[in-house]
């Protein structure tokens, strides 16, 4: 435990020069992260290459039999990959050295299925070498994915594949150097070639691996290596390909009930809140709609509008940004996306260049004084913090601004060697006397290793962040705040209608719940009496419920005070998950949305606990739960 070294080094130091600030510093809240864990997320981008067989055979996922004749990059060069990712900021890269396909990339002595069979180098070229060696000039860190599932093995299904795959890591683990993460895809099983046999094979996800024997392997040659499967145990993945974490992101999973294939992926996006295993999210996410290359793609490179908001709902949601390159044909990034790539990485370096917090020292509603004092979170030092005293969960910080200035954007990071702790906070600014909440459309709950806010821009001469709940005593290392006029990425208070789960009303005819939810801002449905009861009609993961009132002239039976309430059975809505007020309805009916920790829930009940006009019936000219 290398932390408790150091924390211990930190007090005697303090001893030795004045005995009054040796403060004892707070004890870790668990599960804590393994220090590669926290080096690890430190990382926050790095690229990922999706290059192979598929590449030349228009696949995403090759069957196993396609003719390794067909590989030949005329113009490879890793040193071309290095160099744009080094440019986009990325601090490494995850190559594919064997898909699904069971193609490899190196010359492995284990199957004849692999580059030493290719007309490319005559034979002799192995592209996991050269990355590797590319890597090193650039000063990338480096590392693999290894498909378990294998549609070119004859064997695949029986154990004599798993002493196959075992065989096949330890010779990948063995010859490149260092690698900084090992990805196991969570795909696993089904069709495939199978050396002819042209069939489909189904495994125990769980066992058939001998995941422990993995281990072990990795333990021995690897030890610094974070483990990526579905369910960790170095990271896991965040339960979709889009790109995105939750808002409300733990990183703790419940060990040992996330497995490859896992049914109930969705959580992946929020984490266990009871979670007794430290495994961080990583958000993958191809930079393209295919993870290998197709030509006809060219045109569908995401926007780098697209690829900003996608790094403040990833390394901002307390993630890693895992941004997948699919290298063409000629065995080079596409310009396309290196452009874009870089701009993404320009565009963040210039929202967040100005920390307007930067030194200043905040007043703390409570503080554990000596080494963690508040002025710990404003020295730019990752490892100083700020820290309540033991059994303080919540408290304030209030930023005194350089006078007046324009704030929209936020960054709050907590300790994480001592564990995820925040539950929930809130952002507010100064308004002549009094404070408000700065409006933001995602909830404010975890921080973890990092967490970026977006929000409407305020001018103010203070910010104060009110921390309402906690694991444990608070221990925040950094805060800052930044003001930008790009429109960039900006995810603020918007008029789009988001989209949201299929919903009935059993009050209502069907024409008339079809009113809210057509997506057609003119059209109302209208609910008597003083509650509404949604049913999804299964059991959903659930953050959010928007609300556009009636748009018509009149707005029409504008609810001002709400109660919402979930749950998993009709007879049992007790569970509220949020009450409050839609503030200044009446002046400016615009879209009302409600964020709440997500919670499992079915049927989600509205009441109406004041109308603006008492005589009227509730209407809602759309509604979408999310
Ligand atoms: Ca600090
Ligand atoms: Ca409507």
């Amino acid at each position: 435990m290398n932390m408790n070294k150091k924390t211990a080094l930190i007090g005697l130091t303090a001893g030795l020069l004045t005995a009054c600030s040796s403060v004892k510093a707070p004890e870790p809240v668990y599960p804590i992260p393994e220090k590669k864990q926290v080096e690890w997320q430190k990382m926050e981008k790095y690229a990922f290459v999706h290059f192979g067989l598929n590449t030349f055979n228009d696949r995403e996922w090759g069957y196993g039999d396609s003719d390794p004749m067909t590989f030949n990059p005329a113009r490879l060069d890793c040193e071309q990959w290095a160099q744009t990712f080094v440019k986009a900021g990325m601090k490494g890269v995850i190559f594919t050295a064997k898909h699904h396909d069971g193609f490899c990339l190196w010359p492995t002595q284990l199957t004849e299925y692999c580059i030493r069979n290719t007309p490319f180098r005559d034979g002799k070229g192995d592209v996991v070498g050269e990355l590797a060696k590319a890597c090193k000039k650039y000063g990338l860190k480096f590392a693999v994915y290894l498909s378990p599932w294998d549609r070119n093995r004859a064997e695949y299904g029986s154990p004599e594949y798993v002493d196959y795959f075992h065989a096949q890591l330890r010779e990948l683990m063995s010859n490149y150097g260092e690698v900084f993460e090992v990805w196991f895809d969570g795909a696993n099983g089904g069709d495939g070639w199978y050396g002819g046999a042209k069939d489909c094979r189904t495994i125990d996800r769980k066992n058939y691996y001998n995941y422990p024997k993995i281990y072990e392997i990795l333990d021995e040659l690897q030890p610094q290596a974070v483990v990526f499967s579905d369910g960790g145990p170095g990271c896991r993945w965040v339960g979709n390909e889009n790109g995105f974490a939750g808002a409300t992101n733990w990183s703790m999973l419940r060990k040992g009930e996330v497995y490859p294939g896992y049914p109930k992926y969705r959580e992946l996006q929020y984490g266990h809140a009871d979670g007794n295993q430290w495994t961080a999210a990583e958000c993958d996410v191809s930079i393209r709609p295919g993870w290998f290359y197709h030509p006809e793609e060219d045109d569908k490179v995401k926007s780098v509008d697209h690829l900003v908001d996608l790094y403040y709902r990833s390394v901002g949601h307390n993630g890693t940004l895992l941004l997948n390159f699919p290298v063409d044909r000629n065995g080079l990034v596409h310009p396309v996306d290196s452009t874009h790539a870089v701009l993404l990485h320009q565009e963040i370096e210039k929202q967040l260049a100005h920390n307007l917090l930067a030194g200043i020292v905040p007043e703390v509603s409570d503080e554990r004084g000596g080494d963690y004092s508040a002025q710990a979170m404003t020295d730019d030092d990752y490892d100083t913090y700020w820290a309540t005293n033991d059994g303080v969960v919540s408290a304030d910080v209030t930023f005194r601004l350089k006078g007046m200035q324009k704030v929209n954007r936020m960054m709050l990071q907590e300790y994480i060697p001592l564990g995820q702790r925040v539950k929930s906070f809130v952002v507010e600014y100064a308004d002549g006397d009094q404070w408000l909440p700065v409006a933001l459309d995602e909830e404010t709950t975890t921080v973890g290793y990092k967490r970026l806010l977006r929000f409407a821009t305020v001018e103010t001469d203070q910010i104060r962040i009110r921390f309402t709940d906690a694991r444990g005593p608070l221990t925040i290392n950094n805060i800052e705040a930044y003001y930008t006029d790009s429109a960039i990425g900006s995810k603020q208070p918007s008029e789009k209608i988001p989209n949201g789960f299929a919903y009935t009303v059993a009050a209502l005819n069907e024409a008339e719940a079809l009113k809210m939810a057509d997506g057609d801002k003119t059209t109302s449905a209208m609910a008597e009496g003083d509650e509404i009861v949604f049913d999804l009609g299964e059991v959903r993961t659930i953050h959010a419920f928007h609300y556009l009132p009636d748009q018509s002239e009149y707005n029409k039976g504008l609810i001002k005070n709400y109660e919402i309430a979930v749950g998993t059975e009709i007879g049992n809505l007790s569970n509220t998950v949020k009450a409050g007020e839609f503030s200044n309805i009446q002046n400016n009916p615009m879209l009302q949305s409600v964020f709440f920790t997500p919670v499992e829930a079915r049927y989600v009940k509205l009441t109406r606990t004041k109308m603006v006009n008492e005589n009227e019936n509730m209407q809602f000219a759309e509604v979408v739960i999310e």
